[in-house]
């Protein structure tokens, strides 16, 4: 398994912003692909990635919800789809490891129902509240090349990336 780099806001915009394209079959591939995001996710370390945030535009997803004390939980989601969305939303406060150190609220439904192939290819169907339905909600925006910060006010967006812009030049 390989750690691959994260791709950020201040140099690989562009990239971050592509609409990914749906996975045509679960193969070795793409469970290689899936076991890689996954060491780079507990790299990082974050709770959730998308193929997206290390340069492939495919329709995957990787994420763990386990707690310090529990043993780790890792879910594969594969061309995932929302089915159905709470009327009732909330916030919630995000980051997200291609935008490092910034941390806002964000307004989404409080409860999802969703499906998507798991890392045997298999068809899964389930609901999801909590963390869970505000991470696979966050996740799903990037296969749309949607950033979190893309929910906020243009002037905390723009804040944020030059934020992240300047973190990057200190760090360089
Ligand atoms: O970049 C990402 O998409 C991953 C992101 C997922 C996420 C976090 C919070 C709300 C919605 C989506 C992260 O993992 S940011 C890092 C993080 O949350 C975390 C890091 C270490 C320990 C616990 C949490
Ligand atoms: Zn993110």
């Amino acid at each position: 398994m390989t750690v691959r780099r994260i791709l950020t806001v201040d140099a690989d915009l562009a990239v971050l912003k592509k609409v990914s394209a749906p996975v045509e079959s679960v193969d070795d591939d793409l469970r290689r692909l899936m076991d890689d995001m996954l060491e780079t996710m507990y790299d990082a370390p974050g709770i959730g990635l998308a193929a997206i945030q290390v340069g492939v535009a495919k329709r995957v997803i990787v994420m763990d919800l386990a707690k310090k004390d529990e043993p780790p939980a890792p879910r594969y989601f594969v061309n995932p789809e929302i089915l159905w969305t709470s009327e009732e939303t909330g916030p919630w406060e995000e980051g997200c490891l291609s935008v490092p150190d910034i941390y806002d609220d964000v307004e989404r439904p409080i409860q999802v129902r969703l499906k998507y192939l798991n890392y045997q290819g298999e068809a899964i169907e389930e609901d999801a509240d909590e963390l869970y339905a505000v991470c696979i909600q966050h996740e799903m925006d990037h296969l749309n090349g949607v950033l979190f910060i893309d929910h906020l006010s243009r002037l905390k967006r723009e804040r944020a990336v030059a934020k992240v812009k300047k973190a990057a030049r200190a760090d360089a």
